[in-house]
């Protein structure tokens, strides 16, 4: 495993994506031992945490007759409409009881601004708004990432396309990951990593 320079980054592995959570993804907490053996295994670990304020955009709750799983065209193109998740200070944001996080060296938090959904950890979904996140590898000269999290065909999913776009070298620990799989975004996924040329691993 390439662990000396390869920054393993952990995607939103939090109680409201795990099962019993606002939105839940199947399995998602069945990632998390896997996940602990990575962090073990790297020598940088980040970790992302979706962290919305109350009333989101992205939440169906926000628009009037909308429900969750639906979409909704927004300034910056069509969004996917949630339950209300993640919502900032709250359990469900709390990353998994067991996730073995102490070690990260840094929490990328995204999803905060009102007005834009963030599934990428790199660009919010406007596709400009940057996170931070290119800067901080670039800047500490790490070029290869690893993914795994939830979920696989949205947040892990977007990071993986917009790090190749940021010319990183991308793997996905496919087993580490689960997915939501709304209307064959899974197969669609894999479709575009392939296309883009991020690898990935089970
Ligand atoms: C996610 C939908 C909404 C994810 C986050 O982590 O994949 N999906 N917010
Ligand atoms: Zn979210």
């Amino acid at each position: 495993m390439p662990a000396i320079d390869t920054a393993l980054v952990v995607v939103d592995v939090q109680n409201d994506f795990c099962t019993g959570g606002a939105l839940a993804v199947p399995g998602g907490e069945e990632v998390v031992a896997e996940i602990n053996k990575l962090i073990e295994a790297h020598d940088h670990v980040i970790l992302t945490q979706d962290w919305h304020p109350a009333g989101h955009t992205s939440f169906a709750s926000s628009h009037e007759g909308k429900d969750p799983f639906s979409t909704v065209e927004l300034a910056y193109g069509i969004q996917t409409l949630w339950p209300d998740h993640c919502v900032q200070g709250t359990t469900g944001a709390d990353f998994h009881a067991e996730l073995q996080w102490t070690k990260a060296q840094a929490i990328i938090r995204k999803g905060y601004r009102p007005h834009i959904d963030s599934y990428s950890a790199f660009f919010e979904n406007d596709r400009t708004t940057p996170t931070g996140l290119g800067g901080y590898l670039n800047e500490r000269g790490i070029t290869k990432i690893l993914l795994a999290g939830l979920a696989t065909d949205f947040c892990v999913g977007f990071s993986a396309l917009d790090a190749r776009d940021l010319g990183l070298d991308v793997t996905v620990q496919v087993n580490a990951c689960r997915a939501i799989d709304l209307e064959g975004s899974l197969d669609a996924m894999h479709k575009a990593w392939s296309k883009a040329g991020v690898s990935v691993i089970s």
